[in-house]
């Protein structure tokens, strides 16, 4: 099956699906979407003709342009079931899908880059503003998931023993975290998870540093 992604090297929601792509072994080819704000190809209408959203990442699959990271790993686990993203038990299933959300949607989409964009030229906000607003929502959402593997007595993996969906989402959101200098000592739980999964040739080919277009970037 023919697959490309259309992704970013620092883009942690392409960096999610590298992820799951690489879990399920499946082959891929990519095609660099430069969202640094002085190129800003994903405003091309090129790229605009493929995803009028004009967002990463997007993959382009036998069944259709499929975008939305969360949209494309659910397709991922119904193309090739296995290894599942997804535990066996319905309330390891049910704890995975907490974490993926609490960073899909309260982290993720406050700190994208677009939105710190808006930020700064319709709010005039500095550089200091826009970090403190950005390690504002990540702390709103490490501080509720290390408060869940804290009560759920994790030690590295979420569940299982092996990465799932939690690991997908949280390895990239922690990649974000240092990238902007957040302090991430209080959350043992979130560094423990990442110093499980970090270090799997799955997630050390879906790394930001090893794409190709981090060199040209
Ligand atoms: N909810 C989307 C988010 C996709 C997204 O916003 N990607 C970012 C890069 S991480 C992007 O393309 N940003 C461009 C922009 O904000 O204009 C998903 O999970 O795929």
């Amino acid at each position: 099956m023919s697959l490309l992604l259309y992704s970013y090297w620092r883009s942690s929601a392409a960096y999610r699906v590298r992820i799951g792509l690489n879990l399920k072994g499946v082959d891929y080819r990519q095609e660099a979407i430069n969202l640094a704000p002085a190129v800003s190809a994903q405003r091309a209408p090129t790229f605009r003709q493929i995803n009028p959203q004009g967002r990463v990442p997007a993959l382009a699959t036998p069944d259709g342009l499929i975008t939305q990271s969360g949209a494309i790993l659910e397709w991922l686990e119904e193309v090739y079931p296995a290894p599942s993203f997804l535990p066996a038990g319905r309330v390891e299933r049910a704890r995975v899908r907490m974490i993926a959300q609490t960073i899909a949607a309260d982290i993720h989409p406050l700190n994208n880059v677009s939105v710190l964009g808006y930020l700064s030229h319709a709010f005039g906000a500095d550089n200091a503003a826009t970090i403190a607003w950005y390690h504002h929502w990540l702390r709103e959402g490490f501080d509720a998931i290390e408060a869940l593997l804290r009560d759920w007595a994790v030690e590295g993996f979420v569940v299982e023993d092996r990465p799932t969906l939690a690991e997908i989402y949280i390895v990239p959101q922690l990649a974000n975290a240092r990238r902007f200098r957040f302090d991430l000592s209080p959350y043992p739980g979130l560094c423990a998870v990442g110093a499980a999964a970090e270090g799997l040739p799955a997630f050390v080919a879906a790394a930001p540093e090893a794409q190709a277009d981090a060199v040209a970037s």
